[in-house]
């Protein structure tokens, strides 16, 4: 129980930047951010370091892709594009190298240390904005007719609700949710 507080108070006091004994609103946003971005960069440090042991200056994309997707040279097409819940091997592969060379500033097919962080999170890389919502588009949309329609819509958020919040029922609030989408709503998106 000591020890409990006495962790507590340290991690307060980390956060209350200007140490007033108080943590506001904007402090706690800092520390959030901080620590997102301090996650981050320890995931690109690490996992550039799983990949480029010998921490070379460049890792190519037949390096890295024979490391990730060896195990495909095995398998036969049906394997490598068989669905399951609308991705395949083949889709991973493909999707990773199109990250990969649009990650790839001088287009030379090598990632720097940089260029790999910007391959690893798009989501952080303003360049790479256009390709993070193509992603997002075509993960949303399962049966790949380029429209988002209410169904593909509505399991995406189920799904995230479901990740955010496992102990509430998505079937009672978030149903009702949507259906009132369905009555409200044009049944699909555009893409635009
Ligand atoms: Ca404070
Ligand atoms: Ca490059
Ligand atoms: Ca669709």
């Amino acid at each position: 129980m000591v020890e409990t507080v006495f962790a507590s108070r340290i991690i307060v006091d980390k956060i209350d930047a200007d140490k007033d004994g108080n943590v506001s609103h904007h402090e706690l946003q800092e520390w959030i951010r901080y620590t997102q971005q301090k996650y981050i960069r320890d995931n690109v440090d690490r996992t550039w370091k799983t990949y480029n042991p010998e921490n070379k200056e460049q890792l190519s994309w037949d390096e890295y892709s024979k490391a990730v997707y060896d195990f495909m040279k095995d398998m036969d097409t049906q394997t490598l594009l068989r669905e399951e819940d609308g991705v395949s091997y083949q889709n991973l592969y493909d999707r990773d190298a199109r990250r990969w060379f649009a990650a790839d500033t001088n287009s030379d097919g090598n990632l720097t240390k940089e260029e790999f962080f910007a391959f690893l999170h798009p989501e952080e890389t303003p360049r790479l904005r256009d390709l993070v919502v193509l992603e997002t588009i075509e993960s949303i949309d399962k049966d790949k007719d380029g429209k988002i329609s209410l169904d593909e819509y509505a399991s995406k958020l189920n799904l995230a609700l479901s990740l955010e919040r496992p102990c509430f029922g998505v079937n009672n609030n978030n149903k009702s949710a949507v259906d009132a989408m369905r009555v409200h709503s044009t049944s699909y998106f555009d893409q635009s």
